[in-house]
């Protein structure tokens, strides 16, 4: 059975991606709302609802998993989505990965960045306290880096004074690490690392998310024969130009798409 994958867009792609790379014998069925997006500026109601509805969608076509590939639906959907499901469907978050390992790592002054409805939430933050000890958590909203990655300016002057722009702030000054809570955030990895100068850990979610879900399907017994080949199916709420346009930028090939 096929792992389920949604976002509100080309975001989740760069899940997608990281568990094609780490298991590349699952089938994966990707679900991205792009009638609905951006969820980083829509309330808490309408994400859920949104939420439940693709679940559905993915869970009538098989899946044995649901990924939620969003940081602002991890953020605001995850316990509806777990209420809803109960034990039928396993779910994953962005989140819970991240937070579990920042706190294995001991790390000390935590800084997370992210859209205005995940830092809005304050789940971040929240989850990080409950979690580890002796920990300063900083985290600010930075809204238009998630468009500026679209626009495909990924290692340029426009993401890198972007950047300047929103992480020159007090609250990231001493950090031993950065949280990426959004999922076109790696795309911009370099530039955020060339800003910081100096060695803080930065923490991608798609990477840790796809080693977190791996432990999922070994400790269900639900992974797939190491033998087989995964299939993938890309699934759109409204075929848009512009999904068509990036996905291949965020996936490294170009998806067949149906809507
Ligand atoms: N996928 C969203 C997230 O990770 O928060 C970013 C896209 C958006 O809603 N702007």
């Amino acid at each position: 059975a096929p792992i389920g994958i949604f976002d509100s867009g080309v975001g989740g792609l760069t899940v997608a991606k990281a568990i094609m790379n780490l298991m590349p014998n699952e089938d994966i069925l990707y679900f991205g709302d792009t009638a609905h997006m951006p969820y980083g500026e829509k309330s808490k109601e309408a994400i859920i609802k949104y939420s439940l509805e693709i679940s559905e969608f993915l869970y009538q076509k098989g899946v044995k998993v649901l990924v939620i590939a969003c940081n602002s639906a991890s953020a605001t959907a995850y316990e509806a989505l777990c209420e809803y499901w109960k034990e039928r469907l396993p779910i994953v978050n962005v989140i819970d990965p991240v937070v579990e390992y920042v706190c294995e790592q001991h790390f000390a002054n935590i800084g997370i960045i992210g859209t205005k409805a995940t830092i809005n939430s304050g789940v971040y933050s929240r989850k990080i306290q409950e979690s580890c000890s002796n920990v300063t958590v900083n985290s600010k909203a930075t809204p238009l880096l998630a468009g500026m990655v679209e626009e495909g300016l990924a290692g340029t002057e426009v993401s890198r004074a972007l950047i300047k722009h929103y992480l020159r702030d007090q609250r990231f000054d001493q950090l031993d690490c950065m949280i990426l809570g959004c999922t076109h955030y790696p795309l911009i990895q370099e530039d955020i690392k060339a800003f910081f100068k100096e060695q803080i850990k930065i923490l991608d979610t798609p990477s840790i998310t796809a080693a977190h879900l791996r432990q999922v399907l070994i400790d269900t017994s639900l992974r797939s024969p190491s033998t087989y080949h995964g299939e993938y199916h890309f699934y759109l709420s409204d075929l848009t130009e512009s999904f068509k346009e990036i996905a291949s930028y965020f996936l490294g090939f170009q998806p067949v798409l149906e809507h």
